[in-house]
C-alpha cells in the first residue's frame, strides 16, 4: 500500500468557490512544492511555498491564490492563510478577474541579502493587448509568509511557467523557467530583481536529456546546490505521467550533464518539486493525487531523499506506475 507524508492533508478549509460559493469547505490541496529553510530568530524553519488546487472540473485552469506553510519539526505544520490571490495581482495590473485566463500557476519565493527582503515570484496568465501571457511577478515582504506586496513582474522572460527563484552563495539571483521547448535561465541584476541582466538563455531542451533514453524536459525546474555543484531537478515527458529526473554542472549556466530518473510517477499525471537540506538531513517535496483520486486535487507530500557516495540522487520509494 501507498503511505504518504502529506503536508496539507487532511487539513480542511473554508473557501470562496466560484464553482462551489462563499463558505464551501473543502480540504486543502496543494501542489507543486518549493521548500527553502530560513534563519528565523535564531531557528531553523522550513517554509514551503505551494500552488493551490481548487476545482476538479477545471483543473489547472482555476489555480488563481497561494497558501504558505511552515515547520520546525517536519510534523508539525502552520498554514500561514491565502497569502495571495488573483484579485490581489490583479489590482497591480488592472486586469479583469476573469476565471479561466488568469491563473496562477507554481510558485517560488527566496531572500534577497541586498536589501533584507523576502521576494515571492510566482507566474501569473495574465491578458496583453488581448492575448494571453504568462508573466513572473515578484512579490515582497519583511517576512517569509507575506504580508506581499505585488511590486510587478519581471519585463522579458519569455512566456513561461514554474519559476525558481535561485540565489547563488554570491548573491545573484537567476530564474529558472519551463515553457516554449525546454528550461530557461534568466539571471536577475543584483540590485534590481524586477529587471533582468542580459537575455534569458535555454538551458536544456525537451530532448537534450538523450542518456535516459526517454523524452526529457517537460517542467518544474528547480535549483539546488551541494558540495560546490548545481543540481537541476525537473519533470520529464515520460508517456502520459511525469517522473523527475535531474542534471547536474559545475557552472550555473551548464553545461548540465543528464543523470535520469531519481522518482518515478508518484500517483498523479504531473510531478513537480524541490529537494531541500533541513536539520542534517535531505528531503524531496512531491505531489500525489491518491487523497483526492483527482489529478487536479493534489496534495504536497515528501520523503527523506539520500545521496550515494558520487553525489548521485538515489531513487526514491519506487511505487511504480
Ligand atoms: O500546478 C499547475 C502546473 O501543473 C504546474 O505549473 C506544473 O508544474 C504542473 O505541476
Amino acid at each position: 500500500p501507498r503511505e504518504w507524508t502529506y503536508v496539507s492533508n487532511p487539513m480542511f478549509t473554508e473557501l470562496t468557490s466560484p464553482m462551489f460559493g462563499v463558505g464551501f469547505t473543502s480540504p486543502l490541496y496543494t501542489a507543486d512544492p518549493s521548500a527553502h529553510v530560513w534563519n528565523i530568530d535564531g531557528k531553523e524553519v522550513l517554509y514551503l511555498y505551494a500552488s493551490h488546487d481548487m476545482s476538479p472540473a477545471q483543473g489547472c485552469d482555476h489555480m488563481d491564490r497561494y497558501h504558505i506553510f511552515s515547520t520546525e519539526d517536519m510534523i508539525n505544520w502552520t498554514d500561514h492563510g491565502e497569502v495571495m490571490n488573483a484579485a490581489t495581482s490583479n489590482r497591480y495590473t488592472g486586469t479583469v478577474n476573469n476565471y479561466g485566463e488568469e491563473y496562477m500557476w507554481a510558485p517560488d519565493c527566496n531572500y534577497n541579502p541586498s536589501d533584507g527582503l523576502y521576494y515571492f515570484i510566482y507566474p501569473h496568465r495574465i491578458r496583453m493587448n488581448g492575448e494571453p501571457v504568462w508573466q513572473h511577478f515578484l512579490a515582497t515582504s519583511e517576512n517569509p509568509a507575506g504580508p506581499w506586496k505585488c511590486i510587478g513582474y519581471i519585463d522579458g522572460i519569455p512566456s513561461t511557467i514554474d519559476p525558481c527563484l535561485f540565489v547563488d552563495d554570491d548573491g545573484q539571483a537567476y530564474v529558472f523557467t519551463s515553457g516554449q521547448g525546454g528550461c530557461w535561465m534568466t539571471k536577475l541584476k543584483r540590485d534590481n530583481w524586477l529587471e533582468m541582466e542580459g537575455e534569458s538563455v535555454m538551458l536544456l531542451g525537451p530532448d537534450g536529456d538523450v542518456a535516459s533514453g526517454f523524452p526529457s524536459f517537460h517542467e518544474g525546474p528547480w535549483v539546488f546546490k551541494k558540495d560546490g555543484r548545481y543540481y537541476l531537478v525537473y519533470a520529464d515527458g515520460y508517456t502520459t505521467v511525469n517522473r523527475m529526473q535531474y542534471s547536474v554542472a559545475d557552472n550555473i549556466a551548464g553545461p548540465y550533464t543528464p543523470k535520469g530518473v531519481f522518482m518515478n510517477p508518484m500517483g498523479c499525471n504531473t510531478t513537480h518539486g524541490s529537494v531541500v537540506e533541513f536539520k542534517g538531513k535531505w528531503y524531496t517535496f512531491y505531489h500525489t493525487a491518491d487523497f483526492s483520486g483527482h489529478g487536479a486535487l493534489r496534495s504536497v507530500c515528501y520523503d527523506e531523499q539520500t545521496f550515494d557516495d558520487e553525489g548521485n540522487l538515489n531513487l526514491l520509494r519506487n511505487f511504480g506506475e
